[in-house]
């Protein structure tokens, strides 16, 4: 493989730590605080976690131990969605191993959990390492989103371990992969097997924090990947002043991504879906807000513009949401007669007799295209695949035909030209930002740390994320701290509560007071592109959002 110049420049950047986890890991001891308790329904988590409910949160602090120093055998799986930061998670595991003790392994399951549940391994050695340190993508081992939820999985998952003769493994993922990766070190508990599970929480969208996770790594990256490419195109708007342009990010329920790349950028508008859904905005409403903005700027003859769009916004339209959840049902349901009838539309005729009147009207108003996207199969946690409907072009269609009528009532006399954008898979095996390295990198010594030092059932966790690497602290968060109890597919279960936009938080207040003059003017910012050497006011900085967030 031809290496690029930034790759091999990248393969020598040195990860910053924290100070705990810098020096020598023999001088490494742990504080614990008291009992921790779940988010809500804690009694009833607390029974379905009888052995790893509420324990104290960990924190590394200076004393010695001889523990560190142990030959350790450890599986990693890489899970979900690619993020930016996951190949350090896993150098940084492996420096950590081999620095307690040359002798210790590092298995890595291909594929993501199915490589586990399959036996699929290869081992993690220096020179594969250092092939990946600082890079993007999860092509070193591969990601997968095979979700451990039945019986045979849990004792094949534990076949597996045994045959390795694992001490630990270690899941890096997102919400629901966390939440396994609980059950996992539960079952293991349970089953006296003594195999310990670490969590580190990964996902570019955003939506995996608390209190004593601030962040999860490569949401960094991906921001501001896409915060560039915004800019961009807002510069290119701003110079040839003749396209809307309407663009959706990705980032699935939650709109944490939407919202830094307008702090980052300041388009003229953006949706974010938590107060769509809060406001009970319908599909008209969103196209008003749209249309106003297009009539004022145009008044000052600027027939351009940007809109940004989360990709879960469909799904917090309230007659959106509706219609999905009864089209979910329909399709889960006997659909012999659906695949029976041969055209499209003659489909469509059999879903309006099975919907609600209501869901039906809004169904026969989709553009073709938008109706069969949402119809494709869900994911295997039973999630729409919101970053394959494309919301962007179902606005463009519905300003379009708003504008021709306001035309033709003699309202609007301008021109409006929109273009549609998606910017997903671009961000999220981008080269990790130094904030993504740095964070992953240490994310994956701690993980060591916390299974050297005989902790199971806890998500690694690096706290005072604003502040310089090295006054931040590691440590680590017990996984039921971050539960809550939610009806998944008709029976309770306890799953770690995803982090939406909170609508009284600081950076949706920070955008909320400048969204009326963005709709208007044009106050575009271009961050432009991630630098990966240089100053650190430049190259170190983390998002708005984290930072508002802990300011
Ligand atoms: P994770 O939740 O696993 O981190 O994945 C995030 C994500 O990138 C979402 O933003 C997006 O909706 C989804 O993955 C796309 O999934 P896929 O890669 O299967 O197309």
């Amino acid at each position: 493989m031809e290496l690029s110049n930034l790759q091999k420049a990248r393969y020598g950047y040195q990860p910053k730590l924290p100070a705990i986890l810098a020096g020598d890991i023999s001088e490494l001891s742990v504080e614990t605080g008291g009992a921790t308790e779940a988010l809500s329904h804690q009694q009833e988590i607390k029974s379905m976690f009888k052995h790893c409910y509420g324990k104290p949160i960990a924190r590394f602090v200076k004393g010695r131990n001889e523990k560190t120093a142990q030959v350790l055998k450890v599986g990693v799986i890489l899970s979900g969605g690619q993020a930016p930061g996951g190949h350090n998670v896993i150098a940084g595991l492996f420096d950590g191993l081999k620095k307690g003790n040359p002798a210790s392994k590092l298995y890595g399951f291909l594929g993501g959990p199915s490589g586990l549940i399959d036996c699929k391994y290869i081992e993690i050695d220096a020179k594969l390492v250092d092939q990946y340190r600082n890079t993007g993508g999860f092509d070193m081992i591969g990601s997968g989103r095979t979700k451990i939820e039945m019986l045979e999985q849990f004792n094949a998952s534990l076949e597996t371990a045994k045959k390795l003769n694992l001490n630990a493994l270690v899941i890096i993922g997102g919400d629901d992969s966390n939440t396994n990766a609980a059950m996992l070190a539960e079952y293991f508990v349970e089953t006296g097997s003594g195999i310990q599970v670490i969590g580190c929480p990964k996902t570019i969208d955003g939506d995996l924090k608390h209190e004593h996770i601030e962040a999860s790594f490569g949401f960094d990256t991906a921001a501001k990947t896409y915060s560039e490419l915004i800019g961009n195109i807002a510069r290119d708007a701003n110079s040839a002043k003749k396209y809307w342009h309407f663009i959706k990010l990705m980032g699935r329920a939650a709109s944490h991504i939407a919202l830094e790349a307008a702090l980052q950028t300041r388009p003229n508008l953006c949706f974010i879906s938590e107060e769509v859904e809060a406001k009970k905005l319908s599909l008209s409403q969103i196209v008003d807000k749209i249309c106003e903005s297009v009539v004022k700027r145009s008044k000052n003859n600027e027939n351009f513009g940007i809109v940004l769009i989360p990709e879960g916004l469909v799904e917090f339209i309230p007659e959106v949401k509706a219609l999905i959840s009864e089209l979910n049902d329909i399709m889960a349901g006997d659909k012999t007669g659906f695949e029976e009838e041969k055209s499209f539309n003659e489909q469509c005729l059999w879903l309006e007799k099975k919907l609600s009147p209501k869901s039906a009207a809004l169904f026969k108003t989709l553009p073709e295209e938008i109706a069969k996207q949402l119809l494709i199969d869900r994911d295997p946690h039973g999630n729409v695949q919101v970053s394959r409907i494309d919301t962007e072009k179902l606005l463009i269609r519905l300003t379009e035909k708003r504008i021709a009528a306001m035309k033709s009532e003699g309202k609007f006399s301008g021109k409006f030209s929109a273009l549609g954008h998606f910017f997903g898979y671009e961000g999220r095996a981008a080269f990790p930002s130094n904030f993504d390295a740095n964070y992953g990198y240490g994310l994956g010594v701690s993980a060591f740390a916390l299974i050297a030092l005989g902790f199971t059932a806890y998500m690694s966790s690096i706290k005072n994320l604003s502040a310089p690497a090295s006054e931040w602290i590691a440590g680590g968060v017990p996984i039921t701290m971050l539960m809550n109890l939610e009806r998944r597919k008709g029976v309770n279960k306890a799953v770690i509560k995803k982090a939406l936009v909170d609508l009284d938080g600081a950076p949706f207040k920070s955008f909320a007071a400048m969204r009326d003059e963005l709709a208007v003017k044009t106050c575009f910012r271009y961050p432009g592109a991630i630098q990966y050497f240089g100053p650190a006011e430049v190259c170190d900085q983390t998002t708005i959002t984290l930072s508002l967030e802990r300011s």
